[in-house]
């Protein structure tokens, strides 16, 4: 929704952040199976449902459905977008099989679109784990076919979305993994493609390293430390997706409001610069929520996750603030990773997790990257919004430019779309969470029109020039005065509320 790319005319991939009020992406998960505490919906942007889950049909399956209509007028109350995520983990066994016949796979792209209108959504999140890889043991999965298939139903639903509600009033997103999707040689070259008919990609970038793992390791390292742990991190997470021709300004990056823990088989304070030990095969009880469960996918005996959501280790005594350990844990802070991890010297458990320090990072990371914003696993996971506010602290207002092609120089940008970005990093405030999600100001609908020079008073608003969608000229208020902007080449201006994005022109 607010933010789109701009596509030069040479085809060079070039992003640019503009923004409903330049506020970043703040995607919350809610899982329909928990209960959840009090919410601060003004702290998010979007918030999808999890999960509906794809029958053989194409039917979608979605626990406590009763509970949907009141959940989305109170988070439409308060400017936020609800979409349904559809599969996650354990729902992802059919999405092949459904895509690859005609008539489920018909059946399900109605169901989806039925669904968004009976329930007023704001769009679908698709979290197929994974097109041409195997998820959870017992998927069907086709690396020859899963991710090609995948992109044409995504354009068929792109189309139907369109036709049904309006262009581009509803939302497509995608919870990916840390590369991209993946046909039969591993992850695909190029997925622009994909990027043309979606919004963004939530990227999952956690559950790098864990009980599945030999050694302790970090849940979301930011750099991987070489030749310990697995070799991914929030950084190649972005890379990966970036170099594959997707735009920085169309993903969200994923923050994990939980940890694992697992049994060292030595004591790690005896050299607590080394994170990596050999581990028990046992994992052990994670916070009091965690009971033994049983994968009916994986088969096998019930055992505990080992997860540890961060309120737990707030509410259940681990750490008396944020930063501070109570003994007999002992907080250590991994420089190469940027996240902390406790060890408990009496039973030797390590917990790998997040915090506002490690989050602060991870943010100022994806800022700089500029992307749109930050979303999170999960909801209730939370103690007072101690994470949730790191979140909001991404630099609203736009983020940096980023050109996706390697290799291209500074030159063969638009200049238009250079200037651009110039002024949304430097001439745009900070926007209150409070204010962001508000209807249109009078500036922003300014009413005669914007005039280059003329005066404007909410300081990183946007408009277009005029409603026609050929038009690929804009205004950003910049220090009191509407600055002229001018979309990529070939792409167009619209108006989406008090957001606007650049797209292909209307017909
Ligand atoms: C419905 O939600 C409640 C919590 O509000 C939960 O206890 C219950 O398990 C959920 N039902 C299903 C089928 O997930
Ligand atoms: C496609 O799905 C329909 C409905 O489930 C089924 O009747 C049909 O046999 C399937 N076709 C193939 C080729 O599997
Ligand atoms: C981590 O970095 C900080 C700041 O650069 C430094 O003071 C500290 O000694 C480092 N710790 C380790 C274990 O390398
Ligand atoms: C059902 C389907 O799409 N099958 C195709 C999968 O990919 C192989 C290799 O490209 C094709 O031969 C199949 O027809």
């Amino acid at each position: 929704m607010q933010f789109k790319t701009l596509i030069t005319a040479a085809g060079l991939a070039l992003s640019m952040t503009v923004g409903v009020l330049g506020r970043a992406n703040v995607v919350g998960y809610y899982p329909n199976w928990v209960t959840m505490p009090s919410l601060t919906l003004s702290k998010y942007t979007h918030i999808n449902f999890a999960f509906a889950i794809p029958k053989a049909d194409g039917s979608l399956k979605y626990d406590n459905q009763s509970d949907m209509p009141g959940l989305v007028t109170n988070f439409h109350n308060a400017g936020v977008k609800a979409l349904i995520s559809i599969g996650g983990w354990t729902g992802s066994n059919l999405f092949s099989t459904i895509l690859k016949n005609t008539t489920t796979r018909t059946a399900f792209l109605t169901n989806i679109i039925n669904y968004v209108k009976k329930y007023n959504l704001d769009g679908v999140d698709i979290d197929w784990e994974y097109p041409g890889r195997e998820g959870d043991t017992c998927n069907v999965y086709d690396p020859n076919n899963d991710t090609n298939n995948f992109l044409s139903f995504l354009q068929d639903l792109r189309a139907k979305l369109d036709s049904t509600f309006g262009t581009r009033a509803k939302l497509i997103t995608m919870a990916v993994r840390v590369e991209p999707f993946d046909g039969p040689n591993g992850p695909i070259s190029d997925v622009s493609a994909f990027a043309k008919v979606t919004d963004y990609i939530n990227l999952m970038q956690y559950d790098i390293n864990g009980n599945w793992d030999s050694t302790t390791g970090p849940n979301a390292p930011l750099q991987y430390a070489p030749g310990k742990g697995e070799q991914f991190s929030f950084a190649t997470a972005i890379a990966a997706w970036t170099s594959a021709g997707w735009p920085a300004s169309q993903m969200n990056a994923g923050m994990p409001f939980y940890g694992h823990s697992t049994t060292a088989l030595s004591n790690m304070l005896n050299n607590p610069s080394n994170m990596y030990v050999q581990i028990s095969t046992t994992v052990p009880k994670g916070d009091q929520e965690d009971e033994p469960w049983a994968d009916t996918c994986a088969g096998g005996p019930a055992v505990y996750s080992g997860d540890w959501q961060y309120k737990h280790l707030r509410d259940q005594g681990l750490l008396s603030n944020p930063t501070t350990a109570v003994a007999p844990w002992v907080r250590t802070w991994d420089n190469t990773t940027s996240t902390p991890w406790l060890f408990n010297p009496s039973t030797s458990i390590f917990i790998s997790y997040d915090d506002p320090q490690s989050l602060k990072a991870k943010v100022d990371y994806a800022a700089a990257k500029g992307l749109a914003g930050t979303m999170l696993w999960s909801m209730e996971m939370d103690y007072n919004n101690e994470l949730l506010d790191v979140l909001n602290s991404f630099p609203s207002g736009g983020s940096t430019t980023t050109a996706t092609t390697p290799g291209t120089s500074s030159t063969a940008t638009q200049p238009g779309t250079t200037s651009a970005t110039k002024s949304a990093t430097t001439g745009v405030p900070p926007v209150t969470s409070s204010t962001s999600s508000a209807p249109a100001t009078s500036s922003s609908t300014n009413t005669g029109g914007p005039v280059a020079g003329g005066p404007c008073s909410t300081g990183g608003a946007y408009q277009c020039a005029d409603t026609t969608g050929k038009n690929p000229a804009y205004f950003i208020c910049n220090s009191g005065a509407w600055l002229a902007q001018s979309c990529g080449s070939g792409t167009a201006c619209f108006q989406s509320g008090s957001s606007i994005y650049c797209n292909w022109p209307s017909a």
